[in-house]
């Protein structure tokens, strides 16, 4: 009898030391999955470059499907504006062919790294950059995720995303590049 307890207690050891084998076994082969995220402030802008901090851009890596951009802000102008991505992350200001300062000039135009020279929106086929634009509600709180299937993670660093004082038309008439006017918010990652 003692016998059959002392095996009886041997048999259920090793079972449960081969359950644990095989749970650590399926933890291996499971794929680890892991989305790679770039974060960075958005500030207000200013003809000296970069003012206060007003929020902050989240970007996920969607694989093939490109990319998801979360911006959370608070205190900022109501309504809509225009959003791209800009192709340099500096925000000093330049100055213009007619001698004006161009606020955050230095970020660049519309990432187009197709050279397509025009501005169509997210939908079009023209600046890679073109997001869809931004509204504001009325009490400055803004928290959105918008898509690009255009863009991908890698794409990011060394290039800004900018918010414009208007909002966008998504076509270069009346006004050239959707008519969002100035830069007014910008995030450079
Ligand atoms: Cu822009």
């Amino acid at each position: 009898m003692k016998k059959l307890t002392v095996l009886l207690i041997a048999l259920t050891m090793f079972a449960c030391t081969k359950k644990k084998q095989e749970e650590v076994e399926v933890a291996v082969v499971e794929p680890v999955v892991t989305q790679e995220t770039l974060t960075s402030k958005l500030y207000t802008l200013s003809d000296q470059g970069t003012d206060k901090e007003v929020g902050t851009i989240t970007v996920t890596d969607l694989g093939v499907e490109g990319i998801s951009i979360e911006v959370v802000a608070s205190n900022i102008a109501a309504g809509e504006h225009g959003f791209h991505l800009h192709e340099n992350s500096a925000l000093t200001p330049t100055t213009n062919k007619e001698g004006k300062v161009v606020i955050a000039g230095a970020a660049g135009g519309h990432w187009d790294p197709d050279k397509t020279g025009v501005h169509l929106g997210p939908d079009g086929n023209g600046h890679r950059g073109d997001l869809p634009k931004l509204m504001v509600a009325e009490d400055g709180n803004l928290n959105v995720t918008v898509l690009s299937p255009k863009i991908f993670i890698k794409d990011i660093p060394g290039k800004s995303f900018m918010v414009h004082i208007m909002g966008d038309n998504y076509l270069d008439k009346p006004a050239t590049l959707g008519g969002g006017g100035a830069r007014l918010y910008a995030a450079p990652f």
